[in-house]
């Protein structure tokens, strides 16, 4: 059988963007599973124990959050090297060090408060904008970044259009002949920029503008809508695949009770029993009574994991 992989997102969500394009450039069938914009998600909170990032997949009772393994999970899948965030080189983890971090925040940060504003009551209306507005608010309150805003921020996006332009310059995509990580991670921060601003990217960096329109003519790939109470089932019929071997240092960790978190934002914890430690993957088992076990995947940089 065929694995599924359902991808609980929301329209919105650039993070999801990028891996939707992924599931485009391989050509996937993949279910969708939409979750409101902010907490509380009752279509994965159950199944993630309250990650409460988006997007989130899923391939059974395996819940994977954090889109560097996503990513890893729609490599194996496709048999796609070029979309595996550990096997880029230095250069392409330039990029997308830079594209997921300073710029991913000034996308935003380089909007008038007015132009968002009026971006979210088309989106969303007065009553969405405001539980989102307040959530976000919380959200960053809580935060250990500190986003640029302004026209510091519209500073950073300008750079690092000038430096995609050159990059681009004479070729189709940024670091290899096709579409690879790279392209998706510095693609998805300048789709949320222009679906904030509602303005097209400036013209004047024509050969981003060409690339921008060729990421995104790749599409989703074949996608299926599914009702949350599917995703549900697919999670209480499976078991957790096999663990991979825990590599690296030994940690005293394995087998005790943790709870895991991004450092950065969105800090809120998961609590389970370490089962699995890689040098780049923590794997948490949570006992939920309706689902059974499930093992939640979560990268090691950028999370912490306390006992
Ligand atoms: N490092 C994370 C970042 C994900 C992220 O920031 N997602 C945004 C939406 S695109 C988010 O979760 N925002 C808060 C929320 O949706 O509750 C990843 O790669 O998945």
């Amino acid at each position: 059988m065929t694995e599924t992989l359902i991808l609980h997102h929301y329209e919105l969500s650039p993070y999801a963007e990028k891996i939707r394009l992924m599931f485009g450039h391989k050509q996937m069938r993949w279910q969708s599973v939409l979750s409101p914009e902010q907490p509380p998600r009752p279509n994965v909170d159950p199944l993630s124990g309250g990650y409460r990032r988006i997007p989130i997949a899923q391939i059974g009772a395996d819940i994977f959050c954090d889109t560097f393994v996503i990513a890893q999970e729609v490599a194996n899948l496709a048999s796609a090297p070029e979309l595996d965030p550990e096997r880029v080189n230095a250069d392409a983890a330039a990029i997308i060090d830079q594209a997921e971090g300073d710029v991913f925040f000034a996308a935003i940060g380089s909007v008038s408060p007015a132009t968002l504003l009026g971006t979210l009551l088309r989106r969303m209306g007065l009553f969405g904008t405001l539980k989102f507005a307040r959530d976000r608010a919380g959200m960053m309150r809580d935060a250990t970044v500190k986003p640029k805003q302004g026209a510091a921020a519209r500073g950073v996006m300008q750079a690092f259009l000038v430096e995609l332009e050159q990059r681009l310059s004479g070729r189709d995509f940024l670091v290899d002949d096709n579409p690879s990580l790279a392209d998706f991670s510095a693609f998805h921060p300048l789709w949320l920029n222009v679906s904030s601003s509602r303005r097209p990217l400036d013209p004047r960096f024509a050969h981003v503008v060409r690339w921008y329109d060729r990421i995104a003519a790749i599409g989703h790939g074949q996608r299926e809508e599914w009702a949350p109470e599917r995703a549900f089932e697919v999670a209480k019929a499976a078991k957790p695949r096999p663990l991979p071997v825990s590599t690296g240092e030994p940690d005293a960790r394995i087998g005790k009770r943790v709870s895991v978190a991004p450092s950065d934002y969105g800090t809120v914890s998961v609590s389970g029993t370490l089962v699995a430690l890689t040098p780049t993957r923590c794997i948490v088992e949570r006992e939920t009574e309706p689902f059974g076990p499930l093992h939640v995947h979560f990268p090691r940089r950028g999370f912490v994991i306390e006992i």
